[in-house]
């Protein structure tokens, strides 16, 4: 079977801005060269949108994306679900070329309220696993693909070993999540790597933006990468790109254009194709505010052709605000430019720098909202959920969470925690 493996598109990354069409451009590129490679399925691993609540422009366009492969031919048919009903998945879902995605932890929802993966899924784009199970046949070839959305990293490990799923006799199991892994990520919280379930085939993990292909317990395991630039580190210069994987050789299947082929684990074969019509990016870094070197410096650059205007990524030491102006002046129309910010004294932040990351005003309140629960050594995860609900018009379901904490609060402690209750109520009165 011939299974291309993709993550992280961010649809609706950097909207309003000049890059806001960058996250479409370059998932329609792949779906483009994943059709091409006939494929027989596509696997999502997660962050497929940059928000939780994805607007209507960001919504059609990726249904308009995510149609393509359903509409092109594929001889794979589901044989069954393991811990998930037939009657959740459409029947368009499985009429070409079928798409089986997780959840990220930029589409995650409270319990209860559905997240945009879910949506699509409801619509009959894609078929949706958390903690479950998809088995699919083509010319007596089994694939069982598990799939676990991602879920707050602190509790990934109990998730993890109440699922305990099991690989499937007679099929090609692949094991599919979107976790911070403590070999590959820094992050508060992260989950070991040798705690994901053994006697999978192949591993897939989203949630990472640098794609790479490394080994657990002698079976590949592939970070898909993103598709676009997110934060922009050294890293980000290189090509983005995503893997198709071949279980075995197949000879109605055409030749894949690949940058690199994997063949250690054969006779498995692992492509790693890279997009070709994006923006290209530049890091450089100074470490001194030399203009003159500077500038020659960028010149240099433009002696590339680009088709699409690049991204300059700038870490100068000691740069005063009238320079940052300087180099926006002479070179904002051949670059999208972006500063490091550590590197610019305080209060002088150029207007026209590249927002990375425009927040909603959803998630500029929950931001502002978390670092004060920190602040106040609250645990911020319960009352992002209470400040969705909220948002949802679910008081119920919010005073619930609430009282539920107040309660557990009174159990731990003889005193009344009087600090921890009055936040809760205050909050609850917004
Ligand atoms: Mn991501």
């Amino acid at each position: 079977m011939r299974i291309a493996i993709l993550s992280d598109f961010h649809f609706g990354f950097a909207a309003g801005t000049e890059r806001e069409e960058d996250s479409y451009s370059a998932v329609r590129e792949a779906i483009k060269k994943t059709i091409e490679a006939k494929a027989d399925i596509v696997l999502l691993a997660g962050d497929i949108f940059d928000t939780r609540s994805p607007n209507a422009e960001t919504l059609a366009n990726a249904m308009e994306i995510l149609i393509k492969p359903l509409l092109s031919k594929s001889d794979v048919r589901l044989t069954k679900f393991i811990g998930k009903d037939r009657e959740e998945v459409s029947d368009m879902a499985l009429m070409g070329i079928p798409i089986i995605a997780i959840h990220g932890t930029h589409e995650r929802r409270v319990k209860g309220l559905m997240n945009p993966i879910e949506a699509l899924e409801k619509a009959g784009f894609l078929i949706h696993l958390h903690c479950n199970a998809a088995v699919f046949e083509k010319n007596s070839e089994k694939v069982c693909i598990y799939g676990m959305s991602g879920v707050p990293d602190q509790y990934a490990e109990s998730v993890l070993s109440n699922w305990n799923p099991k690989p499937e006799a007679s099929c090609f199991n692949i094991f599919m999540l979107h976790q911070s892994i403590k070999e590959f990520l820094y992050a508060p919280y992260t989950i070991e790597l040798n705690r994901i379930p053994k006697g999978f085939d192949l591993y897939i993990e989203g949630h990472i933006h640098e794609a790479r292909c490394t080994e657990y317990n002698g079976k590949p395991f592939l970070i898909t990468g993103s598709l676009i630039p997110t934060q922009l580190k050294e890293e980000s210069t290189k090509p983005k790109g995503f893997w198709v994987v071949d279980t075995k050789e197949e000879k109605d299947k055409p030749d894949i254009n690949a940058k690199e082929i994997i063949k250690r684990h054969e006779p498995l074969k692992i492509y790693w194709i890279e997009l070709e019509n994006q923006r290209a990016v530049y890091y450089k870094k100074f470490e001194k505010p030399d203009m003159g070197r500077i500038e020659s410096d960028i010149k240099e650059l433009l002696k590339t052709a680009h088709k699409k205007k690049p991204i300059l990524r700038l870490e100068i030491k000691d740069a005063t605000a009238t320079m940052l102006h300087d180099i926006e002046t002479k070179f904002g129309d051949k670059f999208i430019l972006s500063f490091k910010k550590e590197f610019i004294e305080t209060g002088s932040i150029p207007a026209k720098t590249l927002e990375e990351h425009k927040l909603s005003v959803e998630e500029l309140g929950k931001k502002i909202l978390t670092e004060n629960l920190e602040k106040s050594g609250l645990e911020p995860m319960s009352f992002e959920n209470i400040f969705e609900l909220l948002a949802e018009n679910k008081i119920e379901s919010a005073m619930e969470i609430l009282l539920k904490m107040a309660e557990n609060e009174t159990d731990q402690t003889d005193k009344k925690p009087i600090k921890k209750q009055k936040s809760i109520l205050s909050y609850g009165q917004i």
